[in-house]
Order: structure tokens, then C-alpha cells, then sequence
């Protein structure tokens, strides 16, 4: 951790340090949450997957679009990367309908103005991905918007140019993760512009906290997928009778080895390399 390095952002499980004014320190803590609210319990070395898993990606995908990761330290949990001036959306892209894409079109019939077929069940296959923006909305959930509606909040070159970027790095990810069985059925990009004002992928990216990361052996659309992650840590939340406001229950051991394999299962499926084999030297996801 820096030495009295500025606090410039902290999410439910993630803070961001300013190294200096060209470069800031994204650290990935072990904390999880489950149904919006983050558990009193860690899981251990998950910051360093969901890092080590967001880093690959982006040595994978720079030929698509640049992204801001500068180096990964040796802890294998923090990445130092380029300071970006942030657009003002978050950058969805859904292969699958789930969360607030299958409300929106059980009320609707639509998602973000994309107008959809009739009589898709929820966890459907789209016949063709979609760039589903939201903001953040004052309540801390996000907000779907349309691209008239982005288009208050930036200019169109670069909304399309965002939308572009979002739908070909989605793409490759998808296809990448369908071969070594897991549905990227969801993610959602934070991209800035550098100081030439080049569109750049920051923040972590393709991770199963910012995507939904589902088996593909047990696929079936017309209700709810299993998480590849998190569902341990569901389904044990589902039986303690837990209310699902802060605060949420203790994990007991089983449930954080079990969700710790399935985090550590994704990555060495997706990587092709041990996780040990990381921990050791973190930038053998980069070659
Ligand atoms: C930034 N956020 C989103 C991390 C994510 N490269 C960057 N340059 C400037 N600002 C940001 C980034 C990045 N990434 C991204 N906020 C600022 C939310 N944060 C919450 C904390 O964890």
C-alpha cells in the first residue's frame, strides 16, 4: 500500500490511490457481497483472481482497445494504471437477459431502446449482443439509459466510439470464455479519455464482480442462472433467513472454501494458468 497516498475513490471492495497526477493504485480487496450488501467475511486471495483475471484480459484485448493498466505489483492485488478522465456511463454490454435487462423487458419490451423479440424467457440468448448504458443513479443503483439519454451527458463520436469498443471487447471475451465453459452472459466497462483524448479501458475489467459469469454445463434459459462464483455464498445467505440489509452474515468455513475454489476454478479455466503459479509472479498473466 502507498505511503500517504491520496484516497481518491473507494468502491464496495475495490480503492483507488493517486500515485501521482499521471498515475493512480486500483487495489482489490477479499471482500464480497451478496445482494448489494458486503459480507463481514473475506474470501481469501479473491482480489488477487479478480485482478490477476482483469489484468489477462486487458494483455489480451489492447489491440481492440488501449486500456489503462501500466504494471501489477508483486502482491498480485494492485494495479498501477494511467489516470483517465471518466465518461460519465457505464458501459454494458449483454449477450444474455438477466438482472435489469430482463425486468426492463418483461415491462417494456425493451432494453436501453434496443426493441427485442417477443416471448424470450429470462436468461435468453440474444440473437446479437447489446450496448445497454446506465448511469449512476442518485440511489446508488443505476440507472438504464438510451443513447438520446447519453447524449445529454456526452458528445455522439465518442458514445459510438465507447458502444464499439464495449460490443468487440465483449465479443472476444465471450468466445474466449465459451470454449473453456463459462457464459459471460453480462459486463459492464468503465472506459476515459487520456490526456491526448484517446478513448482508453479502465477501472478492472471482464471480472466475475463486474460481469455475471455463469456454467455453461448447466445452462437452461426460462428462469435465474446459478452464478459461477457467488452461489455458494447465495445459497447459504438464502438459508439463514438473513433480510438482506446491512449488516449480512458470517460465512462459516466451508462456505469461503468453496466460494474461494470456484474464484480460483474461473481463473485457472480462463488464464490456462495455476493459480500458484500467479501468486508467485503475478505478470505470467501478461505473456
Ligand atoms: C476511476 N472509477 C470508478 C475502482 C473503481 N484510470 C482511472 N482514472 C481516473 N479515474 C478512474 C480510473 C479507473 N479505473 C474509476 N472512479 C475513478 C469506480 N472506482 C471505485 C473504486 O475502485
Amino acid at each position: 500500500m502507498p505511503e500517504a497516498a491520496e484516497h481518491v475513490g473507494s468502491g464496495k471492495v475495490r480503492e483507488l490511490f493517486a500515485l501521482d497526477d499521471e498515475r493512480l493504485l486500483l487495489v482489490a480487496s477479499d471482500r464480497i457481497s451478496t445482494f448489494d450488501v458486503v459480507l463481514p467475511t473475506e474470501i481469501p486471495d479473491k482480489g488477487r483472481v479478480l485482478t490477476g483475471l482483469s489484468a489477462f484480459w486487458f494483455a489480451r484485448t489492447h489491440e481492440i482497445v488501449p486500456n489503462h493498466l501500466l504494471a501489477l505489483r508483486e502482491d498480485g492485488r494492485s494495479t498501477e494504471c494511467r489516470r483517465l478522465e471518466m465518461l460519465p456511463i457505464e458501459c454494458v454490454v449483454r449477450g444474455y437477459l438477466s438482472g435489469s435487462g430482463w425486468k426492463d423487458y418483461r415491462t417494456t419490451g425493451t432494453v436501453c431502446g434496443h426493441v427485442l423479440p417477443s416471448g424470450l424467457a429470462e436468461s435468453s440468448k440474444l440473437s446479437e449482443p447489446v450496448f445497454t448504458p446506465s448511469t449512476k443513479a442518485m440511489t446508488g443503483h443505476d440507472e438504464n439509459i438510451d443513447r438520446d439519454r447519453a447524449l445529454e451527458l456526452m458528445e455522439p463520436e465518442l458514445y459510438d466510439a465507447a458502444e464499439q469498443a464495449s460490443l468487440a471487447v465483449y465479443q472476444f471475451a465471450s468466445d474466449y470464455a465459451n470454449a473453456r465453459g463459462i457464459i459471460i452472459a453480462d459486463t459492464k466497462f468503465e472506459f476515459g479519455l487520456d490526456p491526448e483524448g484517446r478513448l482508453v479501458l479502465g477501472d478492472e475489467a471482464l471480472t466475475p464482480d463486474s460481469s455475471r459469469f455463469w456454467p455453461a454445463d448447466v445452462y437452461a434459459a426460462g428462469g435465474p442462472q446459478p452464478s459461477f462464483d457467488k452461489q455458494f455464498a447465495r445459497d447459504y445467505c438464502e438459508t439463514v433467513g438473513w433480510d438482506k440489509t446491512y449488516p449480512g452474515p458470517e460465512l462459516p468455513d466451508e462456505i469461503v472454501a468453496g466460494t474461494r475454489a470456484r474464484y480460483v476454478e474461473a481463473f485457472e479455466r480462463l488464464t490456462g494458468i495455476a493459480f500458484d503459479d500467479y501468486v508467485a509472479d503475478p505478470e505470467a498473466v501478461l505473456r
